[in-house]
């Protein structure tokens, strides 16, 4: 059957649902789902949190949905995970067309679902609107694919080409309306990472307070051991904190994950590595220059997201923003945050 319009329509409103469960089902992957009975919505839901319903078993509810269509962002599951098959509820309920975004490219699916779904008679179509759908599940997709988390850095360059002071302080460069979309960041990616130079210039919480939201879990690289346990980074909240350095720390609180790696496995590839192995699917990279580079340079990195204040800084530490290009980065969006220009670069992945 071909897709018209008003199922654009309806797969934009399931888009949406699945956005507002950002930053609570990680690893599982955003997903929203419709159902639709002779034009009119019957019934709408999404992943809410790990563990807990998919978005389709959301969607059906309580309601009698034989012989209407289901629009679902992501192929229906065909596994007993820690909630059974929805391939199998679909089924049960009589739905009689499933309209797919994207395939689930975990390897127990990969279009299994779709199959199943096939094979029982069930009409389904695949692939509308997937632009969107697929950038719902970027971070997901890129996990499971590469076992690495999805890195995004995020700097903010003054008037003057400069990421931060002389002494290596980022603060306060970038617009309010800037500084308010990164802790929405903070508060939908899995954890954000620095390393010891900006632990000791800026002395950072990592934490969500412009808006409210979860606080991400924090990664701290310290290779010689010298962040203090009294670093706002440390300091006592419900996420974790993972700690990597070569030294066994006594002083650091309890809570603190510590990953004790020797010289030879202690870089950026084996770190992230680790990061990915403990279902950390996305990381916001708030390091200074170094480490920027260097994520950058190690191919690390799939997203920079740069933001271009109107404060002039006089002198400083500068971002060589011929990376960009040099990595196979392209702009994938510009828009306005404040005063501040915003441009995000995506390279191509797997
Ligand atoms: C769906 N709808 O809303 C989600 C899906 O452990 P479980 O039972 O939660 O299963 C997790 C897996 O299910 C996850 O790896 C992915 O393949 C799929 N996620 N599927 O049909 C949903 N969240
Ligand atoms: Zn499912």
């Amino acid at each position: 059957m071909s897709i018209s319009n008003s199922d654009k329509k309806f797969m934009q409103i399931a888009v949406d649902l699945a956005k507002k469960g950002a930053g609570k089902v990680s690893p599982n992957p955003l997903v929203g789902a419709l159902i639709v009975k002779d034009g009119s919505i019957i019934g709408e839901g999404f992943h809410v949190k790990f563990g807990g319903n998919h978005a389709e078993v959301n969607a059906i509810g309580n309601n009698f949905v034989a012989d209407s269509i289901m629009f679902v962002t992501l192929e229906p599951c065909n596994h007993h995970g820690k909630t059974p098959p929805c391939t199998e509820r679909i089924i049960a309920e009589k739905i009689q067309r499933v309209i797919v975004g994207s395939v689930d490219p975990d390897p127990r699916m990969q279009g299994k679902g779709i199959e199943y779904l096939k094979m029982h008679d069930i009409d389904v179509s695949v692939g509308i609107l997937n632009s969107k759908t697929d950038e719902l599940i970027r971070f997901y997709t890129y996990w499971k694919k590469t076992g690495y988390p999805f890195c995004t850095v995020k700097l903010a360059v003054s008037e003057d080409g400069f990421i931060a002071g002389i002494e290596g302080q980022s603060k306060w460069i970038s617009s309010q309306e800037s500084r308010a979309e990164v802790h929405q960041m903070r508060a939908e990616y899995d954890a954000v990472l620095v390393g010891t130079n900006t632990l000791f210039i800026d002395n950072p919480a990592l934490t969500v307070r412009h808006i409210t939201g979860r606080n991400p879990n924090r990664v701290v690289i310290d290779r010689s051991g010298k962040a203090k346990g009294t670093m706002q980074v440390f300091a006592d909240n419900t996420d974790r904190i993972f700690y990597f350095s070569k030294l066994k720390r006594n002083d650091l609180p309890k809570r603190v994950s510590q990953i004790q790696l020797n010289e030879n496995e202690f870089n950026l590839s084996g770190i992230l590595k680790i990061l990915g192995e403990n279902e950390q699917q996305s990381i916001l990279m708030e390091g200074g220059a170094k480490m920027v580079t260097a994520l950058i340079e190690m191919n690390l990195c799939s997203e920079i997201i740069l933001y271009y204040a109107q404060k002039e800084l006089g002198d400083g530490i500068s971002f060589n923003e011929s990376l960009i290009s040099k990595y196979g980065f392209q702009i994938f969006d510009q828009s306005q945050s404040g005063i501040d220009k915003k441009t995000t670069y995506r390279r191509t992945y797997v």
